[in-house]
Parts: C-alpha cells; sequence; structure tokens
C-alpha cells in the first residue's frame, strides 16, 4: 500500500512524514449552485500545495462517492480537470475531488449545479407549413421557449442550401422571432428551418415548406387617349407597379413609337396625321404584365380654329369625354 492509498482509507487531513497538505480547492468549476451547466461538463479545480509538490486529483460523484476519474501529475498553482460524462439534462449533480501530494491528502467541500435544458423545438412557424400564395416580402417568424428563462438566440435558415437568411438575437425565453427573407421570386417554392440557442445547447426546427404569390403589374393611372400635333415630337408617360418591380415595357406599333425603360412613349418619326392604335404592356420579371389598349391622334393644326382645338383638348384633358365630340368634328382631323 503506498502513501497515497494509506492516506485515502486513513486518516484523509493529517500530515505525514513533514509534508504540509495540499492548499484548501476555493477556485473551481462548474461553480457551486451553478444553473444551465453542459451535459458535456468539464469538471476543472485550480489546485496548490504549500510544498509545491506534484498532485494527483481525484474526482468524485458526491451523491454515490463513485470516481469520475483521476488527473495525475498536476503541477502546484495549476488546473486539474475531468470529463463528466453521461450527464442528462435539467438535474442536480454533487462532486468534490481529493488531492493528494503523495504523502498527504486533502478532500475539498462538495458542490452542486443544475445541467441545462435545451431551448424547446421551435413551432407555430409563419409562413405555415405548405402554405401557397405568400405574399412578398416574406417574413419569417417562430415561437421559441426555454424552460429554464435563459435568453435566446435564433439562427433562420435555407433549408435547399443551408445558407443563412437571417439571425434574431436575445430574445426572451418565450418570444418570437422575426426574419425578412428578401430577394425571392414570385411563384417560388422555398423550404426553411431554424436553429435556437440558449448559449449551451442548440434545437434545430422542422423544416417548412411555402409558395409565394403571383402579382401582376397594376397601372398606376390608366393610360388614356391623346392627341397631339403633327410634327411635333410628344412624349406620353405611363407608369405602373409590381411588387418585383417592372423589368421591361412593350408596344405593338415600333415602326411609328418608342416605348422605353421608364413607360415613356414618344414618336419614332414624324407622324401622319389620323389615330393609331395603341396596345403597350408592362412586365415584370416573371412575366406577368399589364396591358392598356388606346388612341393617340395626331391633328394638323389649321390656324382659324387653333384656340377652339386647344380649348377641346385642354377640355378633352380634364373630363375624358369631348373625344367623341371632336372627332364628330371632323374638319379638326385630316384622315
Ligand atoms: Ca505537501
Ligand atoms: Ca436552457
Ligand atoms: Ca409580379
Amino acid at each position: 500500500m503506498n502513501k497515497m492509498d494509506f492516506n485515502l482509507y486513513g486518516d484523509p487531513q493529517l500530515n505525514y512524514w513533514g509534508s504540509e497538505q495540499p492548499d484548501e480547492i476555493t477556485i473551481h468549476s462548474p461553480a457551486d449552485l451553478q444553473k444551465g451547466v453542459d451535459i458535456n461538463c468539464t469538471l476543472s479545480v485550480y489546485v496548490s500545495d504549500p510544498d509545491n509538490d506534484s498532485l494527483s486529483v481525484a474526482f468524485y460523484n458526491a451523491t454515490d462517492d463513485s470516481l469520475i476519474g483521476v488527473d495525475l501529475d498536476v503541477e502546484s498553482n495549476e488546473t486539474a480537470s475531468m470529463v463528466w460524462s453521461g450527464l442528462v439534462m435539467n438535474k442536480t449533480y454533487s462532486w468534490y475531488v481529493i488531492v493528494g501530494d503523495g504523502q498527504v491528502i486533502r478532500e475539498s467541500d462538495t458542490w452542486t449545479f443544475i445541467t441545462n435544458n435545451a431551448p424547446s423545438e421551435p413551432t407555430n412557424p409563419s409562413p405555415a407549413d405548405q402554405l401557397a400564395n405568400v405574399h412578398l416580402p416574406v417574413i419569417l417568424s417562430v415561437d421559441v421557449y426555454d424552460v429554464d428563462g435563459d435568453t435566446l438566440d435564433v439562427w433562420f435558415y435555407n433549408a435547399s442550401d443551408d445558407s443563412l437568411i437571417a439571425i434574431e438575437l436575445n430574445l426572451s425565453s418565450n418570444d418570437t422571432a422575426l426574419a425578412v427573407w428578401s430577394g425571392l421570386a414570385e411563384n417560388g417554392t422555398y423550404t426553411w428551418y431554424t436553429i435556437v440557442t440558449d448559449g449551451v445547447n442548440t434545437t434545430k426546427s422542422q423544416t417548412w415548406t411555402f409558395t409565394t404569390e403571383v402579382t401582376t403589374p397594376e397601372w398606376d393611372e390608366t393610360p388614356t387617349n391623346q392627341i397631339f400635333t403633327a410634327g411635333v415630337d410628344f412624349v406620353y408617360d405611363v407608369n405602373a407597379s409590381d411588387i418585383s418591380g417592372i423589368s421591361s415595357w412593350w408596344i405593338n406599333d415600333t415602326v411609328n413609337f418608342n416605348i422605353d425603360s421608364e413607360g415613356r412613349i414618344s414618336n419614332a418619326k414624324t407622324l401622319e396625321t389620323g389615330e393609331y392604335w395603341i396596345e403597350i404592356r408592362a412586365y415584370d420579371p416573371y412575366g406577368y404584365n399589364c396591358s392598356a389598349t388606346f388612341n393617340i391622334t395626331i391633328i394638323e393644326v389649321i390656324s382659324e380654329f387653333s384656340a377652339n382645338i386647344k380649348l377641346l383638348i385642354l377640355v378633352t384633358a380634364i373630363t375624358g369625354v369631348t373625344m367623341v365630340i371632336f372627332r364628330n368634328k371632323s374638319y379638326k382631323i385630316k384622315r
């Protein structure tokens, strides 16, 4: 029997052979009564000896005095450590150490800690799983909960490539996490999931799916019939809107008219007097469009009637109904 064994089974607190007992342990991890300890727990104690003896540190489960493990040949003023495996969540554990310098030993106080509960699996996703026609831009949300009352961080992921969508930090233990998923296409199917952590454990949600809506572009103001004077360049600016933006414009008569990227219609050349039938379309990036048909009338101003025509144009612009009257007065339009 060596001296360490003798002391372990004999009187633990006496000095022998002139060696001083290892110092009392005051620095250890986990701290006494610490909550939220990871079940992958490493016990550690800071040990020292008045004689600077090399130390052996035995870690014990205080519940049944079973040995967890021994860290040998620890220098004085160093930290001894030992992994305590097999722990389960939300349970109280007690432990102590016996430090020996080869001749005398010291038993520590008994310390207690409580293991962490992982956050609950995130629930109540929005958009709901399998939901169709989800409005753009898409705002994701999930409810998160931690039974320990821990502060939570939530990561939102695109399940198709595991890329990160957004992070929301420092939520309370019973809260809703939000994220904007930007850049999504219309009529697209998307999958996503979340991971929540309380700083110790992480919990992954299920994966959810949704399909985005289709939006058709809409006119800001419906295009109307227009009258312009022959020989004068003109621009008629029309505008449409879409959640995904207007990406292109189309006009039926590209011989006589141009339409640019901003929806500005202009004459492509000097136009003959007469009535031109126009159809235009505004397209979003996904090929959905709105269309409008109207007339552009080119008139030659006859000087004696010019004042009256200008008046009629003005009235037309205000009321939008006097074109019929105007057309009946055929002397004002050369066909
Ligand atoms: Ca000693
Ligand atoms: Ca927790
Ligand atoms: Ca659209």
